[in-house]
């Protein structure tokens, strides 16, 4: 009897829940929510928190190398900004109630993941002026949709964070710049980091559509504004008349603007490669196993 009680007020629940989605108001920490979306929430939440830590290590690395005084405090800064976001994540992972040893556990035990694109070396400057244009700039696309995700304190981070990241992809153009119209060798040290980060980049997405098992529910949910395909695209129109006015080369022999779809047509990303990477073995596993 108390068990068909409780169905029956989750079933009231749940159409007081699908009503305030459908209204587009916030579900708020107090809120009543399916199990499963506070799971996917957590799961999302905190594996951008750790993405955001993690992305602190590359760029970490080359704060004593930086080539100027001025380029040493841009990029301290940015890396200090990278551990707030990390932090508002994790803050905005314990208002659904789980606790920050637990979703730092879930890194080290590698249950769970953070961006692939994280798992790639820098090796020049120039690496890290590409983190900052393509890899902030996808980062930036995905999150401006995000700032109209659902639950409200992801959105309320995202908002935050995104004014901040706005900056970050800049330094990075501005970075981008100054080699690309540098000397010969600075300019070809800008395009062979491109050629190294273009395809990483463009799979930090996700996997497409058709293959993204998150991707329906989270849209349903209101989780997702857009799909992983439709972002991606976006960040590949923008992003060529910037390496067009860099004088740089995109290193995709198919990529060709498409006039009836409006949109640039460009070539798939090596998935096999995106798999090894989230499976662990991305080219800095590699070099680490070469090293013990
Ligand atoms: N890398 O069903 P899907 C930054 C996983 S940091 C690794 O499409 P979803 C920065 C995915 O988790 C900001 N794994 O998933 C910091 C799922 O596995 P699980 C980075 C990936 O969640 C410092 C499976 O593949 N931004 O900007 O619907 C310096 C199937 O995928 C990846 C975020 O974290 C990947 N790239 O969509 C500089 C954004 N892609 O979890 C810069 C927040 C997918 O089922 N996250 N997987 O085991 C999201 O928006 C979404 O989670 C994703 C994936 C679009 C990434």
């Amino acid at each position: 009897m108390t068990l068909i009680i409780s169905q029956m007020e989750n079933l009231n629940m749940e159409e007081w829940f699908d009503a305030k989605l459908q209204k587009n108001e916030m579900i708020e920490p107090k809120d009543w929510m399916p199990d499963n979306y506070r799971k996917h929430l957590i799961r999302q939440i905190s594996q951008h928190a750790h993405s955001e830590i993690i992305g602190m290590l590359p760029e970490g690395n080359w704060i004593t190398r930086a080539p100027s005084l001025r380029a040493k405090i841009v990029l301290m800064a940015k890396v200090q900004d990278e551990g707030g976001h990390g932090l508002y994540l994790y803050t905005a992972a314990e208002t659904l109630g789980t606790s920050r040893e637990e979703v730092l556990d879930a890194l080290h035990t590698g249950k769970a993941k953070y961006s692939s694109i994280f798992n790639y070396p820098t090796l020049t400057w120039a690496d890290i002026g590409m983190v900052g244009w393509l890899v902030d700039g996808a980062a930036i696309m995905n999150q401006v949709m995000l700032q109209r995700t659902s639950y409200g304190p992801y959105s309320r981070a995202m908002v935050r964070i995104c004014k901040e990241e706005s900056f970050h992809q800049r330094q990075g153009y501005e970075s981008v710049c100054h080699l690309a119209f540098g000397t010969p060798e600075q300019k070809a040290m800008a395009q062979d980091a491109l050629n190294r980060w273009w395809w990483p980049t463009l799979m930090m997405f996700g996997p497409t559509d058709d293959k993204s098992p998150n991707s329906a529910q989270a849209i349903k949910w209101k989780i997702k504004r857009e799909s992983n395909d439709q972002l991606r695209q976006r960040f590949v129109n923008q992003t060529v008349s910037q390496a067009e006015y860099l004088g740089l080369t995109i290193p995709d022999p198919d990529l060709k603007w498409n006039e009836e779809r409006q949109a640039y047509d460009f070539g798939t990303p090596n998935w096999d490669e995106f798999a090894a990477v989230v499976a662990g073995n991305g080219p800095c596993n590699k070099e680490r196993l070469q090293l013990v």
